[in-house]
């Protein structure tokens, strides 16, 4: 990416303390005494917005009108979080925007506050998105990001008087909302159900019903390119008109049934996070997306022309797979190409695989999504044949290139049996150019265990694209005060669009005063922390311990269980003298995680760590060394808040377990240091940071993979650690149950009977490397240099970077001229 300065403001504070006065006026029809904070926040929004105008235009009419490959990146998940700031950031407004605000006699922040963020994810996968439609328009490509508008995101968590979840919806349309604009006039019909029937030879589908899908469009602006993209989010609506009939009849609710039916589609956010939903409706909305997303393509890019010459779509844009929730995307182009424009198979099938490519994001082979034929035949009659078709024609491909029939069968598209299923991830490969991992460990696996078959018969498919994340958002925004610094370190602020700069701050490291000055940033971080807990959760964190953070879904594969056992087990060593209090380090945990909502066993490890917080918050014999948070319904802007003032961060999956990760990459960038596993992107972030820059832990894959491979067999630790005994024995007996001591049996059972994610096995070198940890700790000067090296040293891990790749290895484009 080519370097650029902070962008300059388009307007003086008093222009914008104008067009707020107007927008207040004429928008929301108050008088500026009148005006809330949510007033002025939808009004500053809706001034923004008129300053992105223009460039918005002529980006797409650049788009259209170039000749630069756009990208489609298809997604069921975006995680934006809020949007004014980061608008007011990319235009160079931020100041304007606090000047003008407190001249209208309203606080920023809380006029940023008002801002209700929008969930519209579970989780890394949703928010990779984000940052990637970030960074394609910071770079200047074009692009447009599909997905659904959800009217309910993530749930909303809170915690009851057990500590255990309760989930609560979350409303986010409820409130005005000036980001989206609903373009009733660019909407899209998307069909369902029926029968395929045979017309002059021809297959024709005859639907059972539509729906109606309305896009809202969302502008994207890139930071310093003078570009906006748009992200569409298509929003269901009824076709159908309202039943007169059954209404004269008194039957009201009747009446409006279809109506329901059909904006049920983009009702809800399903928050299942790597785990596989097989429900009808998610295949619904799968498609409803997918096929508005295509056919509005090629009405943006072909205007006006009724047979376009579809030969060149893939010229015009490549389609991103964002896992394999849009993959019914393949079967829906052939069919658009074959029975809407008339081209044959082979032509079809060229074009086709020339658009898709595929994103793999796990490493859980039941976290694959299979459809069963019957469900699609019922949905998706005419798609079903088309995947037969294509399961066909890929198996005589496959028998040109092996004799092997068991490597064949294998391979199928389609299975056979009496419940035969479509495996979206070999339909997603073999229907698109390239697949690829997310990080460098995870492309390998992928193409050594997961896809093994199919990267044997087509390696050159494969590759990979190690994640990165926006330093827009998450440390200009995120951490004002080290972005101060670093801008100060490197005497410019071009590391915003080049992060790779942060190289030069490695020299600063041995630079005592600027090791000081990084030192009193993180601490400030932690006192304002502190204060927003205090005002939003209600607790006192203390500034003078080490904050120390494990934030991310709950999911027992990357291990909350660990961190929880290793915190007791020090709880129970400060209680029974096993160390000395005088000798314990100081530190505030803290956890942010959502459980799906029908995963028993990451809820009830929610309702543990809410727990041991009770009982270790409320022990005098430890206070002041030993405290423990965990802060409800965890999202981006807690995130904002909690990663620069961390110190520690946890990154503790089973190795070979977590494709990726992309806070680890946060956390480094805000100078926080790492105890971590070899998995995932951590592996990347080691060898950037320096290994002894960096706390590892625990198993590899490869003893892992011994591991099962001989037996594991979890009681054998649980023997073995006196201190891993002590914990669950202490879960065991009720400690942190008042004294109930069922409430965790399925936990303990679980660890010590299977523990397939040999957390027990992982225990002991985990509650080892603490000492080194705490050891380096009590050397400020030590861990600050090391915290700068691994600042310095992340800036591969820009989302900008992870782009690039994209563009050179994948998508093969680039910026507007
Ligand atoms: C995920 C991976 O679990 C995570 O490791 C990765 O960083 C992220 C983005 O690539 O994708 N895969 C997945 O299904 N979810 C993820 O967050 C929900």
């Amino acid at each position: 990416m080519t370097e650029q300065t902070a962008p300059k403001s388009p307007v003086t504070t008093e222009q914008f303390i104008e067009e707020i006065k107007e927008q207040l006026k004429y928008n929301q029809g108050v008088t500026v005494e009148q005006a809330t904070d949510a007033d002025v926040y939808v009004a500053s929004s809706l001034a923004v917005r008129r300053h992105l105008m223009d460039s918005w235009a002529t980006t797409q009419k650049d788009t259209v009108e170039g000749n630069t490959k756009a990208v489609g990146y298809l997604s069921a998940e975006f995680l934006m979080g809020k949007q004014l700031r980061n608008a007011l950031l990319n235009l160079g407004m931020l100041s304007e925007f606090d000047d003008a605000v407190k001249a209208l006699g309203h606080d920023p922040q809380l006029v940023v506050d008002a801002e209700y963020e929008p969930g519209l994810g579970n989780g890394g996968l949703g928010r990779l998105a984000a940052c990637f439609i970030d960074s394609l328009a910071s770079l200047g490509v074009p692009a447009f990001g599909y997905g659904i508008q959800y009217k309910y995101g993530i749930f909303k968590q809170e915690f009851d008087a057990e500590g255990k979840q309760v989930e609560r919806p979350d409303y986010w349309l409820a409130n005005e909302e000036p980001w989206g604009h609903i373009d009733y006039n660019r909407s899209q019909k998307v069909s369902f159900g029926g029968e395929v029937v045979e017309e002059d030879g021809k297959k024709v589908w005859k639907p059972a019903w539509s729906v109606r899908a309305v896009p809202v469009d969302y502008m994207v602006p890139g930071y310093a390119s003078g570009r906006v993209n748009t992200l569409r989010l298509w929003s269901a609506k009824s076709y159908d008109e309202f039943d007169l009939l059954t209404f004269n009849k008194s039957e009201y609710l009747d009446a409006v049934k279809p109506q329901v039916e059909a904006e049920n589609i983009s009702k809800i956010l399903y928050p299942e996070d790597s785990t596989p939903q097989g429900k009808r409706l998610r295949l619904e909305q799968q498609y409803f997306f997918v096929a508005a997303s295509l056919h509005d393509a090629i009405r943006v890019f072909y205007p006006g022309q009724d047979k376009p010459d579809l030969t060149t779509f893939p010229n015009k844009i490549t389609f991103q797979l964002n896992d394999t929730h849009p993959v019914i995307g393949i079967p829906e182009l052939m069919r658009i190409l074959i029975d809407e424009y008339g081209y044959d198979w082979n032509t079809a099938w060229d074009i086709t695989t020339k658009t898709f490519n595929y994103t793999c994001h796990t490493l859980l082979p039941e976290a694959l999504e299979v459809w069963p034929v019957d469900l699609i035949n019922e949905l998706l009659p005419r798609h079903m044949q088309i995947i037969n078709e294509i399961n066909d024609h890929f198996l005589e491909e496959l028998k040109g290139l092996t004799r092997d029939k068991e490597r064949i069968n294998r391979m199928r598209i389609v299975t056979e049996g009496d419940y035969p299923q479509v495996r979206m991830a070999y339909l997603a490969t073999a229907g698109g150019s390239h697949v690829n991992g997310v990080a460098a460990l995870h492309s390998q696996l992928l193409k050594d265990v997961t896809l093994r078959d199919f990267s044997d018969l087509f390696p050159t498919k494969f590759t990979n694209v190690t994640n990165g994340v926006t330093p827009r958002r998450f440390i200009r925004l995120a951490n004002p005060r080290l972005s101060a610094l670093i801008t100060e370190g490197l005497g410019t602020d071009k590391w915003l669009s080049d992060l790779e700069l942060l190289q030069g701050l490695v020299p600063l490291a041995d630079d005592d005063e600027f090791v000081k000055k990084f030192a009193e940033v993180k601490h400030a971080n932690k006192v304002a922390f502190a204060n927003f807990a205090k005002d939003r959760y209600g607790f006192d964190a203390n500034p003078d311990t080490m904050f120390n953070t494990m934030v991310k879904r709950l999911h027992e594969y990357k291990r909350q269980s660990l961190k929880i056992l290793a915190l007791i087990a020090r709880y129970a060593a400060i209680k029974n003298g096993t160390i000395n209090v005088d000798d314990v380090l100081p530190r505030t945990v803290f956890f942010g995680a959502k459980a799906a909502p029908g995963y028993y066993m990451a809820k009830l490890t929610i309702q543990l760590i809410n727990n041991v917080a009770r009982v270790v918050n409320n022990d005098p014999d430890v206070k002041g060394k030993l405290a423990v948070h965990f802060p409800a319904n965890y999202n981006v802007r807690l995130a904002q808040h909690l990663i620069p003032a961390t110190e520690l961060d946890e990154q503790i999956s089973q190795a070979g377990k977590e494709a990726s990760g992309t806070g680890n990459m946060k956390f480094a960038l805000n100078g926080a240091l790492t105890v971590g596993t070899l998995d995932g992107a951590n592996v990347e972030i080691r060898e950037r940071v320096g290994a002894e820059n960096f706390f590892l832990f625990g198993m590899t894959v490869d003893e892992v993979d011994a591991l099962y491979e001989e037996g594991y067999n979890p009681a054998k630790y649980y023997e073995a650690d006196p201190r891993l005994k002590m914990a669950i024995d202490m879960i065991s007996n009720g400690t942190f149950s008042n004294g109930d001591r069922n409430t965790y049996a399925p936990l303990v059972a679980d660890w010590l009977t299977k523990d397939y994610f040999m957390t027990l096995a992982d225990f002991t070198s985990y509650a080892d490397i603490q000492y080194q940890i705490e050891d380096l700790y009590r050397n400020p000067m030590e861990w600050n240099r090391k915290a700068i090296l691994n600042v310095a040293n992340t800036g591969f891990f820009s989302s900008d970077r992870s782009i690039e790749d994209y563009l050179e290895r994948i998508w093969h484009t680039g910026p507007l001229a």
